[in-house]
């Protein structure tokens, strides 16, 4: 049966979409110029149903931040904090181990570490406090440092950006996670995240891991002072990396979250604008295989309906978030393997629990397996 399409402008997208090919740069403009959400969505569900049926991942894991003292003061933070600030925290390496094991009934499966750009903690510091979480939790995935944090790292201990990453693979790093990416436009970058690199080394260092194996993950934040020529150009950068990697896993919209940062004057984002991020990033990155809707960020409610535009993963149980909860987020802090099974299945969605490689993960009461 066609789908009824209300905004005409949305014909010749959709028949590429049913023709699987590849949508422009002014294609991804004009959907999100359109009100059409139902039609945008029908396109996003078409792809998601394609490549994954009704399955939808979640994975049971813990962040760990193991400071938020960070020299970058970005306008879009609540969470970085200055060394001075008596309500900065950084954590000894006694403190991240025990972080670790605290605070959960089920076994994890990856420990989602990031944190500010510390002034004094060095590459060795991070490798050994790696070393230690793989010897207490040889089975746990270590996702871990954003794109910022690498080259960072690599900068204080002056050596490359490769040769980090090498140390920190050999210390113990399985993957990297997405974040940092925020938008590329440097006019924008400039207001939003004037201390952080650029755009293009954002990208290089991305393209830099994963020739040397490292899978990732890659964000887009957006709902600040963006435009929709942004925030395509953004896709589209990532998915040319992409195009010669293969190296990003998922990509994960970020929602502003203006709450106690510089830019508190702009307005959240709606559940609209949310949800047509989500089908709009599916519809565009036809070569990276998921899109994650991050309850902690869209509320569990939103992320829920976004399982039917376009989002094959609903992330983790999470246990302890700050970054999200600094700038005023409202939702829990954590959610049970359950309450993750329940949204899945009241979407009409078959609930598979994964690794952070997507791997399924069977489990019992105490422990799990990876099926390989
Ligand atoms: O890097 C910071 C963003 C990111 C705010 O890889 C903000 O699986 C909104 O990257 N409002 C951290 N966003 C979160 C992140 C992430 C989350 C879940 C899963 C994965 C993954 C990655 O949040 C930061 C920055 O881009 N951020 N401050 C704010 N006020």
């Amino acid at each position: 049966m066609e789908p009824v399409i209300d905004d005409q402008r949305l014909k010749p997208i959709l028949e590429k979409v049913e023709r699987g090919e590849r949508l422009n740069f002014a294609d991804g403009v004009t959907m999100y110029r359109s009100s059409d959400i139902l039609s945008i969505g029908y396109m996003a569900n078409l792809v998601r149903e394609r490549m994954h049926g009704d399955i939808t991942y979640f994975n049971v894991n813990r962040h760990i931040n193991p400071t938020d003292v960070c020299v970058a003061s970005c306008r879009l933070c609540a969470f970085g904090k200055r060394a001075k600030d008596p309500k900065a925290y950084t954590m000894s390496l006694e403190e991240v181990w025990h972080k670790a094991g605290e605070g959960y009934s089920e076994a994890v499966t990856e420990f989602h570490i990031v944190g500010g750009l510390h002034p004094e903690l060095s590459l060795d510091w991070f490798c050994q406090m790696l070393r230690g979480l793989k010897e207490r939790f040889p089975q746990v995935h270590l996702k871990a440092f954003t794109m910022v944090e690498v080259a960072f790292l690599a900068q204080r201990a002056k050596i490359s950006i490769r040769e980090t990453l090498r140390k920190l693979i050999d210390a113990g790093v399985d993957s990297l996670p997405g974040g940092g990416a925020e938008i590329f436009s440097e006019s924008v970058r400039r207001i939003i995240c004037d201390h952080k690199i650029d755009g293009s080394e954002w990208l290089k260092t991305a393209q830099t891991a994963h020739e040397l194996g490292l899978k990732s993950n890659c964000t887009m934040l957006y709902g600040h002072i963006e435009t929709d020529e942004d925030r395509v150009d953004h896709l589209v950068k990532l998915r040319e990396v992409q195009d010669k990697t293969g190296g990003f896993v998922t990509f994960i919209p970020l929602a502003f979250h203006p709450d106690n940062t510089a830019l508190h004057h702009i307005p959240k984002t709606t559940g609209f604008l949310d949800l047509k991020s989500i089908a709009i990033a599916r519809l565009m990155l036809d070569n990276i295989p998921h899109v994650k809707a991050y309850w902690i960020m869209m509320t569990p409610k939103i992320a829920q309906i976004a399982l039917r535009f376009g989002a094959d993963d609903i992330d983790g149980t999470v246990v302890e978030e700050k970054i999200y909860h600094d700038a005023g987020a409202t939702t829990s802090q954590g959610l049970r393997r359950g309450d993750l099974l329940r949204l899945i299945r009241e979407a009409g969605r078959v609930p598979m629990e994964r690794d952070t490689l997507y791997r399924p993960v069977e489990r019992t009461e105490t422990a799990f397996t990876v099926l390989v």
